[in-house]
């Protein structure tokens, strides 16, 4: 059907917290195109290839389409009763704190009202946290206790306007694809200078004049160096001062402080110091490698304090810069999702703030205490002191540290409610109650994004089978526990402007989020509105902050804080003698239950791996392509080696996105014991002690199937391919009979294979077949399979013929894995442009091959591979984007 003509709609993207904005356009088969919306502020156009991709995410195939209760399906009235009577009762049993909510900074704005009013207000405990606890919370924390608010100063201009960009653990080219191109594009044009500070070389390091490989958790040291070689040189700006309290102390503090821990030479810190203070137009980023650590919020307030000295906060090109993660994880903060906060940055623990709070919502009873933050919160529900449980929108067994432990405490809940749109997930499978909620292109919200940007998210598809956005299905278990009157809504417009008029009530508190301008929105308002940046009324005319000296402690002045440093909580010792770092691949997000079923997204990093050093290589005897087992005092996972000197010696990076679902023995979270920051509560995600060594395996193999495989053997991983999946195999026992296996594992046990073994070498082919068509294909090997793993994937359901050679037929080009996932331009590809001398820039690259040319965020790996390739005495150029 032709789809042309229906009208693009505006919308944001679905995943990270730049916001961009996308025009729609429903294809009437359940599908849609995607494109950059050229007038939204975030991206002007741009999207990144996971925004790119977008349309391949919105299949059904996954999806949770009813309620279920206790393993069957049930309708809504059943599901919507059951939840209700077993939170009352148990409210009613053990009192309001003995439930709790989980919920999600991917939730749009109205959903997270309603949740967090629905404990808040009227079950009236403070037990609802989100996973921003793993994710914003020391900035929120590092923010309050510097600013007297969680406000993110600046915006994205500031990094158009900037001369220095200092990338702290962010690696922003992978995570905010869109906002690296604009720092790119302010480095053509302004020469802006790029300062990376992280233990990894990042693809964010591509374009950069300074790489700082600092030692895991040691920033606090750096930026307290910082700190007193700022006033060394008298380059305090004394009128800030004077808007501000406690300088003499932080600089005390700082000046105590040593810089030996950050491992970095004298040289390296003195450049760094020396960019940083000679440059007045300075942002400082800053990202999970700053608040997923046991001392997040002391590096947070490093940072600011260095800002706060030298006034560089609040104008055109300077600030420090939190970059948030989640698409609405800013409008998390504003209704207060986090266990200690009110809605509106109000404070839970301020009387009168909670007092104003109940007589707004007419609430029966307000909790007087912050609820338990995530980690105490599924300690409580391991102890049993919670006994029913609500997640939404997020899948902590996979991504709460100790996520084996956290399985088993929810496995053990009396009662768990889980609200998703995949039919399975870590999480989901623990669900006593599963409730289906529409996805990211069938609700209409609210988002907010890194700079404080409201943009509206539109349904553009029909909400499948029977999912329900989830603010109706939390207003309708509101309604059913007897909170009637304060639940009945009925649009997401209603919502937002009780949310809007709430915030005036905070203004006139003395809180800076003020959107109560948006408070009288008709509905045609709410559905026509643009971009719009906090705050609505009152400062920051520019969009900006604190410029004018003006905080939100009781007397108006921000807080230096003096930090000194600690490092990370848990050391390297002889039984665990390596540090894990964790983080993200360029095109998968969490736990990829919507970026892995993108085919061209699955292409880029098809397993989950492991970093490592060639030093440690060498020591453990693990080569290319082995599977390492990892172990850490709290649990075990096994990840193919790839052998790298982005990482340092005795350091190691494994991703975060795999689950039971996709690769079981390579849950990264398993092995993270995550002690946490003492003031946020923020989890230790990035440097947990661990032991690496080679995993014995008996056999290796590989798989395509037209159907998805999930073996019963020690290690395996799956991945989307166009025509069905690729599977990665280990297992430590010797298989006798693979045909029989094989048999089994791909559910055919009639149809016709072909097999070629060399069972001397313990290699085996088996291709199995559909008429001629190839429907699966297994390779066995004893050492880690050898083979074009892109091009067999390709070879599903055609000519079953060539495929038994394993090799690209002949005139067929293997491309190799993808790495412009817009163009699908494989790696081989690439290379083979670059040492034919086709192609010496990433313009060149562009032009001959097409990588590249959309959405950018492949510039890095291609700026790598030209180095790699480039033909000797064609010196490859360092093309800015
Ligand atoms: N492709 C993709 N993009 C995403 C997401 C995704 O899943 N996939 N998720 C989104 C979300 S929710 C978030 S929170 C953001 C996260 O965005 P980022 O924070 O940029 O991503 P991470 O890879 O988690 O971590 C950033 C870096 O911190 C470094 N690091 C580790 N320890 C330290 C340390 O002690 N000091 C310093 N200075 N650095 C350290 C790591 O090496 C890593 O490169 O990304 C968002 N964007
Ligand atoms: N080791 C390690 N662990 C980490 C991190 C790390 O860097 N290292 N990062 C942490 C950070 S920063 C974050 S943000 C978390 C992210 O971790 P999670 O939030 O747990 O991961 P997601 O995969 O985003 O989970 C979102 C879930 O919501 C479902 N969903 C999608 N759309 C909807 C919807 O509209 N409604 C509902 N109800 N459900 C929906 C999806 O199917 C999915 O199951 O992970 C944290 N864990
Ligand atoms: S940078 Fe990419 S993932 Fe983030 S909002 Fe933009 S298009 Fe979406
Ligand atoms: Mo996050």
């Amino acid at each position: 059907m032709d789809g042309s003509n229906l009208p693009e709609v505006r919308s944001t993207c679905a995943y990270c917290g730049v916001g961009c904005g996308v025009l729609l356009r429903p294809d009437r088969a359940g599908g849609l195109t995607v494109r950059g919306d050229p007038d939204h502020p975030a991206n002007f156009g741009r999207l990144c290839s996971k925004g790119t991709a977008l349309g391949e995410t919105v299949g059904l195939e996954h999806r949770l389409l009813t309620p279920r209760a206790f393993a069957r399906d049930v309708g809504w009235d059943e599901a919507l009763q059951l939840v209700a009577d077993r939170f009352r009762e148990t409210i009613a049993a053990h009192g309001p704190d003995s439930v709790a909510f989980y919920v999600s900074g991917q939730l749009l704005t109205e959903d997270y009202y309603v949740a967090n009013k629905l404990m808040k207000g009227f079950i009236g405990s403070a037990n609802i946290d989100t996973n921003s606890r793993l994710c914003m919370a020391s900035t929120v924390a590092g923010h309050k206790r510097a600013f007297g608010t969680d406000t993110v100063p600046g915006t994205y201009e500031d990094l158009d306007q900037a001369d220095l960009v200092v990338l702290v653990g962010s690696n922003l080219a992978w995570c905010h694809p869109v906002l690296y191109q604009r720092v790119l594009a302010a480095r053509q044009a302004r020469g802006t200078r790029i300062v990376v500070i992280d233990p990894r070389r990042t693809a964010s390091c591509d374009q950069a004049d300074l790489h700082l490989a600092l030692n895991p958790g040691s920033d606090v040291a750096l930026f307290n160096r910082l700190l007193a070689r700022i006033h060394q040189g008298g380059h305090v700006q004394p009128d800030f001062l004077t808007r501000t309290e406690g300088f003499s102390d932080a600089l005390h503090a700082a000046r105590r402080d040593d810089p030996i821990p950050t491992g970095l030479t004298e040289a390296e810190i003195d450049a760094f110091c020396d960019l940083w203070i000679k440059t007045r137009r300075v942002v400082t980023v800053f990202s999970q490698g700053v608040n997923q650590s046991s001392c997040g919020t002391d590096k947070v307030n490093a940072i600011l304090n260095c800002h706060l000295a030298t006034g560089r906060i609040g104008h055109p090109g300077m600030g420090p810069f939190s970059v948030t993660g989640q698409p609405n994880a800013m409008g998390g903060r504003e209704v207060g999702g986090l266990a200690n906060a009110l809605a509106c940055h109000l404070d839970i623990e301020d009387p009168d703030h909670r007092t104003a709070v109940q007589q707004f919502w007419q609430a029966p009873k307000m909790p007087e205490r912050a609820g338990l933050k995530a980690v105490d919160m599924f300690r409580a529900v391991e102890t049993g002191r919670i006994k029913a449980l609500w997640i939404i929108h997020t899948n902590p067994a996979a991504t709460m540290p100790d996520a084996d432990r956290v399985r088993r405490a929810i496995a053990r809940c009396p009662f768990v409610v889980v609200s998703d749109i995949t039919r399975q997930t870590d999480t989901a499978r623990l669900a006593h109650v599963l409730l289906p909620a529409t996805g990211w292109a069938e609700k209409d919200g609210i988002v907010t994004n890194s700079d404080r940007t409201i943009s509206r998210q539109r349904a553009v598809l029909p909400p499948p089978g029977q999912a329900r956005p989830d603010w109706q299905i939390l207003s309708e278990v509101g309604r059913r526990m007897g909170f009637g009157p304060a639940f009945r809504y009925r649009s997401e417009a209603q919502i937002f402007r009780e949310h809007a008029r709430l915030s005036a009530l905070a203004a006139a508190l003395g809180k800076d989020f003020d959107i109560s301008g948006l408070s009288n929105l008709s509905d045609d308002d709410y559905a026509s509105l643009t971009p719009t940046r906090w705050p609505v009324n009152g400062p920051g005319a520019d969009g900006r902050l604190f410029g004018d000296g003006r905080f939100f402690h009781a007397d108006g002045k921000a807080r230096f804080v003096p930090v000194t440093h600690r490092g990370p909580a848990a050391r390297p010792t002889r039984d665990y003698p390596f540090v894990l770092n964790t983080g993200r691949i360029r095109d998968q997000w969490h736990t990829m239950t919507r970026s892995g079923l993108s085919p061209r997204l699955s292409g880029h990093l098809a397993e989950p791996f492991l970093d490592l050093h060639p030093d440690d290589a060498l020591r453990l005897g693990v080569q290319v392509a082995d599977l390492a087992q990892v172990t850490s005092p709290v649990g075990r996972g096994l990840f193919r080696v790839r052998i790298t000197d982005t990482v340092r010696p005795g350091q190691v990076f494994a991703p975060m996105h795999w689950t039971a679902e996709t690769a079981p023995a390579s849950r990264v979270d398993a092995l993270v014991p995550g002690p946490t920051d003492p003031v946020s509560g923020q989890p230790e995600s990035k440097a947990a002690p661990v032991a690496v060594r080679r995993m014995q395996a008996a056999w290796y193999g590989f798989a395509v199937s037209g159907t998805a495989i999930a073996p019963d053997v020690e290690y395996w991983a799956r991945a989307r391919t166009t025509g069905g999946y690729r599977t990665e195999l280990a297992g430590c026992n010797p298989i006798l009979d693979w045909e029989a296996t094989a048999r089994t594992w791909f559910d055919l046990p009639e149809a016709p294979v072909v097999t070629v073994s060399d069972a001397a070498r313990g290699a085996h082919r088996l291709v199995f077949t559909e008429g001629a068509r190839l429907s699966a294909v297994l390779f066995v090997a004893k050492s880690p399979v050898a083979l074009m793993r892109d091009h067999v994937a390709s070879l599903l359901g055609g000519e079953a013929g060539a495929v038994l050679s394993g090799r690209a037929a002949h005139g067929l080009a293997d491309a190799g894995p993808v790495v412009c996932a817009c163009f699908g331009v494989g790696r081989k590809t690439v290379a083979q442009a670059i040492r034919s001398g086709a192609a010496r820039t990433l313009d060149e690259l562009g032009a001959a091959v097409q990588a590249g040319t959309n959405c950018g965020s492949c510039r890095p790996e291609l700026a790598e591979l030209l180095r790699l390739h480039a033909p000797n005495g064609t010196r490859a150029q360092n093309a800015p984007a």
